[in-house]
């Protein structure tokens, strides 16, 4: 039996404000469905971030209910679990997919749908995605979880893990944590795409199939951009990358002492690099320049955005402590604390409460935990 492993698809995000931007994560996920349907897959599993945020645009939501109709239609099941972008902030509130459910979406929420095709029989567990408060309860949760005897098991989750990215911060559970005899770990939340053996099985990390995020352009070169197609038929899983055409992103470095040969150079080479007008982001090395940015502006005949992310000044290299100025909000808030000297743990409560202050029971629990201080935790 084939599956589609496909992740973190973000409909509705519009990067940099822009309509074609928001149009690339629709055909991103077209593209994917195409896949599907060319590789005649029993299901795509989907493990989480369907959508950027939990109340999507209205084209969004259309976007996806047609793609979920055109796999129906092949006879293909689409399997969803949520993931913290998709996660509603007020208690009552439904999921977006519970909408899809309307189309054909199966949601697992914690529970598990068995597929049978082939000769073979397979059981899909997922778990929906837990805020890093819930850890405790996750852990207990994945403890009592088995593969199921005469079955071939799957299992997606949508979690930080700490082996896999341990400069996030954001990671709820260790590899120790994630039950063993599964044929396939089907993982989403890091956009980078990862595949390894885990026990007798494959742990796939999908990735997201657009770049969603600058730090992903390096994982982009190196990996590509796509989904994984997990052939179950055999006594050893299969995993196969499947690559798509997306809309490239690069880092270039432009000096501002020699700024008018180096725009040039690239006003020449990217239309013959590139099918599709790139997005470029810039790191200039030296101070400002009033003329740099002037001439700079030639680039948007050859690319779809550009930006500079940062200025390579003396100043700031000799100076340690300057923060970078991509930095996220969350980098910012981690750095003030920290000179403050909280602990990261101190740190993760507070980024956790920021992140999930529309919940009532999140806040809650983090004052609890914040009024106990270090006692609380073990
Ligand atoms: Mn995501």
């Amino acid at each position: 039996m084939l599956l589609l492993h496909i992740s973190d698809t973000h409909l509705g995000k519009r990067q940099y404000g822009l309509d074609d931007r928001e149009t690339d994560v629709y055909n991103t996920f077209s593209s994917l469905i195409d896949e599907a349907i060319k590789e005649h897959v029993k299901a795509v599993i989907h493990t989480g971030d369907l959508f950027d945020v939990p109340n999507p645009p209205n084209n969004a939501l259309y976007h996806a209910m047609n793609e979920i109709m055109r796999l129906r239609n092949a006879g293909i099941d689409f399997l969803s679990i949520p993931g913290d972008h998709d996660t509603p902030k007020r208690a009552g509130e439904k999921y977006p997919q519970k909408i899809l459910e309307i189309a054909g979406l199966r949601l697992i929420n914690d529970t598990y749908v068995d597929l049978e095709g082939e000769g073979s029989k397979v059981r899909v567990i997922g778990i929906k995605h837990k805020p890093s408060l819930l850890s405790e309860q996750l852990k207990d949760q994945l403890r009592s979880v088995k593969p199921a005897p005469g079955f071939k098991n799957v299992i997606m989750l949508h979690q930080g893990i700490r082996e896999v990215l341990p400069y996030a911060y954001s990671w709820q559970i260790s590899q120790g944590d994630i039950p063993l005899g599964f044929d396939y770990y089907a993982l989403g939340h890091f956009h980078t795409r990862m595949l390894q053996k885990f026990g007798n099985g494959e742990l796939g990390v999908a990735g997201s199939p657009d770049i969603i995020r600058e730090e992903e352009i390096e994982g982009y070169k190196k990996y590509g951009k796509g989904a994984f197609l997990v052939d179950l038929s055999s006594n050893q899983t299969n995993v196969q990358s499947i690559n798509l055409d997306i809309r490239p992103q690069e880092v270039v470095t432009i000096s501002s002492a020699d700024y008018k040969n180096e725009i040039d150079k690239l006003l020449q080479e990217i239309p013959v690099k590139y099918h599709k007008k790139p997005i470029l982001h810039i790191e200039v090395n030296g101070n400002y320049s009033k003329y740099a940015l002037e001439y700079m502006a030639k680039l948007q005949e050859v690319v779809l955005h550009y930006r500079i992310i940062k200025y390579n000044t003396e100043q700031n290299q000799t100076d340690g402590s300057t923060l970078p100025s991509n930095s996220t909000i969350d980098e910012l808030i981690r750095k003030f604390f920290e000179d403050k000297g909280y602990s990261k743990q101190e740190i993760n409560i507070i980024l956790d409460m920021i992140e999930n202050i529309d919940d009532e029971k999140v806040v809650k629990d983090s004052l609890q935990k914040i009024s106990m201080g270090e006692k609380g935790e073990n």
